[in-house]
């Protein structure tokens, strides 16, 4: 049996952070769709993401990618995100769009690249310190892709070396997150490829340096719920960037592809204290709507990480120690499945509606006619993508 409840202080505590590049324009190196009401600038993809959190409650927060979101002033944006009821949060650096990065950013052997890296994460914490954002995020593109191509220990010592220089800058209330991925654009060898060697970097730094577990970055079969369990056991998961992936790292919404895997995970992020008051884990998405409609895009998956949170608190853990402890292998496991199965949806609608929150934001955004306001709204300039 599972539990009747999951309405716990942890369920209520449930936040989740939007990346601003969701509601811009992406796609494959085929081809990037246009859609009509895209955000042409980052004032707009506030207000998209707002509406995501007034339809569900769940997202006050937005993620800033440098430079795609650039402006002249910070603190008026944050001020902007606030009317909106949103605030700023993690910033993403990027130094993978630069001619100089081809041969890797704060790996590259020439110092002079490494600086220029180094330097435009600095100017993410600057812009940290005006947004108040606590988490600087660094994703790199850096690798090789044939055997010799770059030196594996050198590159790890560069690396290091780097982002030591970083982490002195950052501030007291902040944090930086070291975000691994096992391949792609390098395909040989990327230089921070598991999260292994993200924590063996990030545990030399300090304890504001975590690691970033991004659900798209591992291989076919590999048991994501372990790492986070191990994460939180050593205090080093600093952040998700939640995802679905079938094949590579497919960037789909989050939970779609396999909710259980989804449902397990939630299930070790409470086994782990990640949902507790005072826990500094954050739960981001890390999503590109290719096909389907961006706002929606968002609202389902911020629904969907909700509603495997729900089922996840539904275990009755009791009973799981119980049976593990008495080596009872298809009762531990059935209590698993019957939170898993239970159908948590009619208590979810219950829960929205006694915050004043639609029962079914799928739907309320669809009648809410924002969409046709926006796509009225805004006609010419350039609508946001990869670069913007
Ligand atoms: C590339 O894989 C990537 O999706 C990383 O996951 C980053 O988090 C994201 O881009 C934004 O830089
Ligand atoms: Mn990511």
């Amino acid at each position: 049996m599972a539990k009747q409840d999951f309405r716990t202080a942890a369920f209520d505590n449930l936040a989740i952070e939007l990346p601003s590049w969701a509601f811009g324009n992406s796609g494959t190196r085929f081809k990037v769709f246009g859609t009509p009401g895209t955000p042409r600038t980052i004032e707009e993809k506030i207000a998209d993401a707002a509406t995501v959190h007034r339809f569900t409650g769940l997202a006050p927060v937005v993620a800033l990618h440098i430079p795609w979101d650039k402006v002249d002033d910070y603190a008026e944006l944050g001020a902007y995100a606030e009317e909106q009821g949103v605030r700023l949060g993690t910033v993403n650096s990027n130094t993978f769009q630069d001619d100089e990065y081809k041969f890797g950013s704060l790996t590259h052997t020439d110092k002079s690249v490494r600086q220029k890296a180094v330097d435009h994460h600095l100017a993410c914490i600057e812009i940290m310190d005006q947004t108040g954002s606590r988490d600087l995020k660094i994703w790199l593109a850096d690798g090789t892709n044939y055997p010799g191509q770059g030196d594996i220990r050198g590159r790890q010592d560069r690396l290091a070396e780097s982002l030591a220089t970083i982490y002195q800058h950052i501030g007291e209330n902040q944090r930086m997150v070291l975000e691994y991925k096992f391949f792609e654009p390098a395909m040989y060898m990327t230089d921070v490829p598991d999260w292994g060697t993200s924590y063996a970097q990030v545990s030399a730094l300090g304890e504001r340096a975590k690691v970033c577990l991004d659900t798209g970055h591992h291989a076919p079969g590999t048991n994501i719920e372990f790492i986070v369990a191990q994460l939180l056991r050593l205090g080093k998961l600093g952040s998700f960037d939640f995802n679905s992936r079938f094949y590579a790292d497919d960037d789909l919404i989050v939970g779609a592809a396999d909710p259980f895997q989804l449902f397990r995970i939630m299930f070790e992020v409470i086994r782990g204290g990640g949902l507790e008051p005072g826990s500094d884990l954050a739960l981001m998405l890390d999503q590109c709507h290719n096909v389907e409609a961006k706002i929606p895009g968002q609202i389902r998956s911020v629904l969907n990480v909700q509603e495997m949170t729900a089922r996840a608190l539904l275990v009755d853990t009791d009973a799981l120690t119980a049976a593990q402890e008495a080596g009872d292998v298809l009762g531990a496991n059935g209590l698993i499945m019957d939170a898993f199965y239970t159908d948590v949806r009619p208590a979810l609608a219950q829960w929205r509606a006694e915050r004043g929150l639609p029962e079914d934001p799928m739907r309320a955004f669809a009648d809410s006619g924002y969409q046709n306001t926006i796509n009225a709204d805004r006609v010419g300039g350039t609508q946001s993508s990869w670069g913007a």
